[in-house]
């Protein structure tokens, strides 16, 4: 085993990992940013070394530096979590040539060939997994792709060969697209992927998203976790994940959970992984999938995935501490038949994000109030306390809510139940639009697939939930102007809390520091504290879901804008984002420029 490990990785991961070596009694080393010196992952660490400043790619994404923190602290071994350098098959075989530090995770060999995506379809297709009809050879001439749509018809997806996870796909819904659309596909590979090659797939109108868990050892023994069932999505982004599937029979969960572990076992692969694949949905069915539905391979994740814990909470298998095993050489020491799923679990994405403004990400703030729910089937995963400022320079997720219920129905009620007592003030979350998920009737029938909240989701049911249920403060100053008190009361022996809202009245001394009076700070705009531009009109604004560049700007002052038209295009996570405007109205500012570059939360547009 190994004596130390560095977790190349920040927030609620690395604390997963860090404790998985505790119960293994092995040593932990944090890496931070700048913007990272008092996060949990650093506290929880038994030490930890700075790598650079808050941009990503100056500090967690930098091979050398992070190689460097290795050699000082004298570890021998790495994770890296998820993100980050998880995938990087570069760096992998950087530490593979390190002296005297392992990689936990697969080699950077397979890493590769899987991450190559005609060459991952070709394996597979050769150890009889099913992949989605199409071509497993690069194809450059619109001719090819017309040929491909007379066969087997349209819509047709060009995919990037290097891309993957919501990245580099492009639909064509008819043959008058198809020129454009295949330009336009080599274009993104090259940009994002340095890799203009691109492949064709039939594509799936309704798929439901399945993900197999996979184990592998270095001695030839490949095992499956199950499924996870990850449809409800926004724009690409898991928000609930849970398993079993309740959309599977037990005879195609069998099949698929086969299908993946002879996939892997072709490719070489060892350590934690995830089969993906899409499931076609049987229109108006009812009942789950049966072994005669089409599932097709779409790929495979070569790191540990978020919602892994939702397979650890319905197999009790603790999957980082086995890949950290598996990593020191162990061998598995359970046959797949002693792999048994019990109960139902479901893992809430706690965002720190308004729902209700197009789940735009918080700019800022400090956690007023943490208290998240515990008791009975409960597990938190997180790296916070209360009084800790919000990092924003990274993705918006803050923790993990994961809950375990004998079967589907109690794992929801218990969920609510929780949810209910997750407390958090000073930040927005997305809590209140999970509770509208538990209680929504095509998310409580698992019919949904993953364009249920792109497409079919009424905006309006999230600003209601958002309104019954957000906490006051948003972080973002709105509401400032209004001062805010809770007493607690007694009549006759009773206990009453009472809240007292005042508008526009100065704030109310509270001299504890505490939770009493909100802020007494004057009244700020938007983004006020971010650095980015300033804002002076009061209008609606549009603002950035995430740290990007300014590709383009499709509107003028003055111009008259309806719901859906684009605004501004940003680059950003390698990807060509249309910023669409929510609402129709006059577009008053535009607070941007073409190449400019925009933190999270920064305003790019104000309608009026
Ligand atoms: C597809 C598809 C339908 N047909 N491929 C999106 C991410 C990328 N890695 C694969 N994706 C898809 N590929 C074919 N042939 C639909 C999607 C897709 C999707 C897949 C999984 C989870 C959510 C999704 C949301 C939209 C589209």
């Amino acid at each position: 085993m190994f004596r130390k490990v560095l977790v190349a990785n920040r927030g609620e991961i690395a604390v997963r990992v860090m404790r998985a070596c505790e119960e293994l009694n092995v040593g932990t080393v944090a890496i931070y940013s700048e913007a990272d010196r008092d996060s949990g992952h650093v506290r929880y660490a038994d030490e930890a070394y700075n790598v650079g400043p808050a941009r990503a790619a100056d500090s967690y994404l930098d091979h050398e530096a992070v190689i460097e923190a290795a050699r000082k602290a004298d570890a021998d071994a790495i994770h890296p979590g998820y993100g980050f350098l998880a995938e990087n098959a570069e760096f992998a075989s950087k530490v593979e040539a390190a002296e005297g530090i392992t990689w936990i995770g697969p080699s950077s060999d397979a890493m590769e060939s899987l991450g190559e995506k005609t060459k991952a379809r070709t394996i597979m297709a050769e150890a009889d997994v099913p992949i989605v009809p199409g071509t497993t050879e690069p194809v450059t001439d619109p001719e090819e792709v017309k040929a491909f749509g007379d066969e087997h018809g349209y819509p047709i997806a060009i995919k990037a060969e290097g891309g993957g996870g919501g990245r580099g796909m492009k639909v064509v819904w008819d043959e008058s697209e198809v020129e454009d659309q295949l330009e336009s596909a080599k274009r993104e590979g090259e940009a994002y992927f340095d890799n203009p090659s691109v492949y064709l797939e039939r594509y799936l109108e309704q798929p439901r998203h399945i993900e197999v868990q996979i184990l592998a050892d270095e001695h030839g023994n490949v095992r499956h976790l199950g499924e996870r069932d990850c449809s409800l999505q926004r724009r690409h982004q898991k928000v609930i994940e849970e398993g079993p599937s309740a959309a599977l029979t037990d005879e195609l969960r069998e099949k698929i959970g086969e299908a993946a572990r002879r996939g892997v076992a072709a490719a070489d692969y060892t350590n934690a992984g995830t089969v993906e694949f899409l499931v076609e949905e049987e229109p108006g069915r009812d009942g789950p999938l049966g072994p005669d539905a089409n599932f097709y391979f779409l790929e495979v994740n070569t790191r540990i995935q978020v919602e892994h814990t939702v397979t650890e909470e319905i197999t009790g298998i603790d999957i980082v501490k086995r890949q950290i095993g598996i990593a020191a050489g162990e061998e598995i020491d359970f046959d797949q038949d002693d792999v048994t799923f019990d109960g139902h679990a479901m893992e809430f994405r706690i965002n720190a994000e308004n729902a209700a403004e197009d789940f735009a990400p918080a700019t800022g703030g400090t956690l007023e109030t943490y208290d998240p729910p515990g008791g009975i089937g409960v597990r938190l995963d997180d790296a916070l306390k209360q009084g800790d400022e919000l990092v924003t320079d990274y993705d918006s997720m803050i923790a993990k809510l994961v809950v375990w219920g004998e079967d589907r129905d109690e794992c929801i009620e218990r969920s609510l139940r929780a949810l209910r007592e997750y407390e958090i003030e000073g930040i927005p979350t997305i809590i209140p639009f999970h509770r509208l998920m538990l209680t929504d009737e095509e998310f409580v029938a698992s019919t949904h697939t993953t364009k249920y909240l792109d497409e079919e989701l009424d905006q309006s049911r999230i600003e209601e939930a958002q309104q019954q249920w957000g906490s006051d403060t948003t972080g973002d100053g709105e509401d400032e102007e209004t001062v805010e008190r809770e007493f607690t009361v007694e009549v006759n022996g009773k206990r009453f809390e009472v809240e007292l809202e005042e508008h526009g009245a100065p704030a109310i001394p509270t001299g504890d520091g505490g939770t009493g009076g909100t802020a007494a700070s004057p009244p700020q705009p938007a983004g006020g504290d971010s650095g980015g531009p300033d804002i002076a009109g009061d209008g609606e604004t549009v603002d950035a879901e995430m740290q990007g560049t300014i590709l383009d700007i499709e509107v003028e002052e003055g111009d008259e804008v309806a719901a859906g038209d684009v605004l501004v295009v940003l680059e950003a996570m390698k990807m060509e984002n249309d910023i669409v405007a929510s609402q129709g109205g006059t577009v008053t500012e535009i607070a941007v420029e073409e190449d400019q570059s925009v933190d999270m939360g920064d305003t790019l547009v104000v309608l009026e």
